[in-house]
């Protein structure tokens, strides 16, 4: 019996009947896990959701370090599958924090009556396919098991935190934590000596929130980003009415976008207007709030080329009028990576903060860190005394959350074997040998809930297909996997997303393969694949 799971274990001799079952296992319960919960039994499937935090909501329940945010509009990160839900739901800012971030999705857990099928605090250490039954059986770290027909492992794309191979962390005297695992009952940072490693997208928000308490702070810079003002307010009772009244028109144009954010390009080449009329536009789109700065800029600032050049320029400058001293005005400018190449951050006072007396830049690409110490971080140059380290060195993307799981396909093949030269799958979505499982965290673009919605659509669809037609598998064929894996390549070869070292082409974890994680292809492109491939009967797919 290959591959089966005879119920011989540690604990003694289990019935396979004995163990939970269900139609679908979700594991995760964020944005994506309580959409697929809620949908999937909208359709009549039992449903159970394995969550590792000690409450709903993933990504928005583990960041809880000081100054998380939304960089994208809130009202177009919330879910739209309720019109009850969009009128009821009130958001306070337009760039709303991870506090009332996590107060949403536990009210839309709550709402929707979600809890009663989600288990908390389940970590899930392995995934195995049973291979005569046709079902999953998923082990929890503290002995509990279940099974189920289908797998959908809605894991995040930025949930796997990486802390550097730094010697010496365990020999550190004070306090550290990463900026993903921030302790519920927060840190004491007031007075202290913090010392902050890494100013990716979360490093400026957290830096830029922590300057204020902290009695000095140090912060280690690899590489400068370009970061760019977030222009947050609160939302007043007129604004509020105005979108409410004006939900189906914020989605429509969040669909028609690349990236499902409400901004449109100007089809415009910024190259083609006068240099008068360039600077203008980006003077007035930098006023503006949010990614409008890019994503309603001239279409050719976000592609590889001399616009995206031209206004990286105009970017730099924007730095440096606003640091006073010009060493390190120039030590916080980006010059060795494209903008746009990686995630820009936005910021709210992040370089004024460089202003205040008790804060200190490191350039660790010139020194790099050598090991943390009893007392602080040592670098080629020198030792800085600390009583808080705290990493905000991002995460292994896409992968890393999937590949900690530790799936077990078809034959035995584990997803960590087959993921090690880059992910193999077929749109993010199927990879083959590993039936009835549906890797959603690893076919999300873009915005993540206007991403989510849809995927999770599609992927309930297709198994009301298998349900219906009494098929036990779906899979993606080896054929329509080695083609996506050589377009993912060559389309992704192209684009702005890969031409910088990032979590984009995980490149930001040593030793990781080179290959862009997600898909190359705009969301509208994607929903339209998707569709293509469902109404030719799941073209690309194995149905057993
Ligand atoms: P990122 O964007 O991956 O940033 C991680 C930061 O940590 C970045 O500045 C890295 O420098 C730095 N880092 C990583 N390893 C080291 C070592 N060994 N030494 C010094 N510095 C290091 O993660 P974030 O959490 O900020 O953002 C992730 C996403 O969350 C973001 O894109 C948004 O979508 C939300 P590097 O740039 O690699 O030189």
């Amino acid at each position: 019996m290959a591959n089966s799971l005879q119920q011989t274990t540690a604990a003694g001799t289990e019935r396979v009947e004995d163990i939970a079952q269900f139609d679908v296992i979700v594991i995760g319960a964020g944005v994506t896990g309580l959409y697929s919960l809620y949908r999937l039994r909208e359709l009549g499937f039992s449903v159970r959701a394995f969550e590792e935090g000690g409450g709903v909501g993933g990504t928005w329940y583990w960041n809880r370090y000081p100054g998380c945010r939304f960089d994208s509009e809130s009202y177009t990160y919330g879910y739209s599958f309720s019109e009850e839900l969009l009128q009821e739901w009130d958001w306070k800012e337009h760039y709303s924090g991870q506090p009332e971030n996590e107060r949403y999705l536990n009210y839309v857990a709550d709402k929707f009556d979600l809890r009663r099928d989600i288990r908390l605090n389940s970590r899930v250490v392995s995934a195995v396919f049973d291979e005569d039954e046709n079902r999953w059986q998923v082990q929890l770290e503290d002995g509990h098991r279940a099974r189920a027909q289908f797998l959908i492992t809605s894991v995040g794309i930025l949930s796997a935190g990486y802390i550097p191979d730094f010697e010496g962390i365990d020999s550190f005297k004070g306090d550290w934590c990463h900026t993903g695992r921030w302790p519920k009952d927060g840190m004491d940072l007031a007075g202290k000596r913090v010392g902050v490693i890494g100013t990716g997208a979360t490093g400026v928000q957290l830096i830029t929130e922590i300057a204020k308490e902290v009695g000095h702070l140090t912060v280690f810079q690899r590489t400068a980003n370009y970061c760019a003002p977030l222009r947050n307010s609160p939302i007043d009772a007129d604004e509020q009415r105005e979108i409410k009244a004006s939900y189906p028109e914020i989605f429509k144009k969040c669909m028609e976008t690349p990236g499902s954010f409400m901004h449109q390009f100007d089809p415009r080449s910024a190259m083609e207007v006068s240099p008068e009329e360039r600077l203008e536009q980006y003077e007035r789109l930098w006023a503006e709030p949010g990614f409008k700065k890019w994503l309603s800029n001239f279409y050719d600032v976000m592609m590889p080329g001399e616009a995206n050049e031209d206004y990286a320029k105009f970017v730099r400058n924007k730095i440096r009028e606003r640091v006073n001293d010009p060493v390190v005005a120039e030590m916080l400018v980006p010059k060795d990576h494209m903008f746009g190449s990686k995630r820009l951050p936005c910021e709210s006072g992040y370089y004024e903060v460089f202003n205040q007396d008790n804060v200190l830049l490191v350039d660790v690409r010139e020194a790099p860190i050598e090991r943390i110490t009893p007392k602080g971080v040592k670098t080629r140059d020198a030792e800085y005394e600390l009583d808080v380290i705290i990493f905000a060195t991002g995460f292994d993307a896409v992968t890393g959350s999937l590949i900690k799981l530790d799936i077990q396909g078809v034959g035995g093949q584990t997803l960590k074997d087959k993921f090690a030269d880059g992910p193999r799958t077929y749109m993010g979505i199927s990879s083959a040998g590993f039936p009835n499982l549906f890797t959603i965290n690893a076919a999300s673009v873009g915005n993540f809930v206007r991403a989510a919605e849809p995927l999770v659509d599609w992927v309930s669809e297709a198994m009301c297909y298998v349900r219906d037609n009494q098929f036990t598998r779906i899979s993606a064929t080896l054929e329509a996997e080695d083609a996506w894996v050589k377009h993912v390549a060559e389309a992704g070869a192209k684009i702005l997303r890969t031409q910088a070292n990032s979590w984009f082409v995980g490149a930001n974890i040593p030793g990781k393969a080179r290959v862009l994680l997600t898909a190359p292809d705009s969301a509208p492109v994607m929903r339209a694949k998707r569709a293509e491939v469902a109404a030719n009967g799941y073209e690309g797919f194995l149905l057993q």
